[in-house]
């Protein structure tokens, strides 16, 4: 066999994830790549033959995925009701999940004024990212570059905790 048909058979293997059943192979098909590679038969016949393979799934080529757009701005509102420690006024998102390198706004919608502090795990407030106090209308921005679990909550009210959780 034609050593011109070996070098480019992987070069066709190479189109994304690929797995080929040699066992299921037909005569046919190994014939024209004889004859691909002595010349009898033509290179868009040849190429035809391995459309034939992929077609019907001889050559099996895994669905490329397109890359899901990365959402490089996210929001979390503080919900009206959010100061009420009865209510049901959670961060929305409670847990905001989003990639490295994505800005948050936190948007107050409350009556009332609230602030964003980075808080530990055991609660204390770090200095990551820290909001002034937030009027009615009022947002605070903050881009995250690393992965892991964020917390916070409002100084103000602060049986409010949330999360930002970065991957
Ligand atoms: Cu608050």
């Amino acid at each position: 066999m034609n050593y011109l048909i070996l070098a480019l058979i992987p070069i066709v293997l190479s189109i994304g994830g690929v797995s080929a059943f040699a066992e299921s192979v037909p005569e046919w098909v190994k014939n024209t790549a004889l004859w691909y590679g002595e010349g009898i038969v033509s290179e868009s016949e040849f190429l035809n033959m391995i459309k034939f393979l992929i077609e019907n799934e001889v050559i099996v080529i895994d669905t490329v995925m397109e890359p899901v757009p990365q959402v490089v701005n996210a929001q979390v509102v503080i919900p009206n009701g959010n100061f009420d420690v009865t209510g049901a006024g959670f961060y929305s998102p409670l847990n905001l999940e989003i990639s490295v390198g994505t800005t948050v706004t936190w948007v107050n919608d409350d009556s009332v004024p609230h602030n964003i502090q980075s808080i530990d795990e055991g609660g204390k407030v770090i200095q990551l990212f820290n909001s002034p106090p937030l009027n009615t209308g009022d947002r605070f921005e903050f881009t995250f570059e690393e992965k892991g679990v964020f917390n916070y909550y409002c100084s103000f009210h602060p049986w409010r905790v949330g999360l930002v959780t970065i991957s």
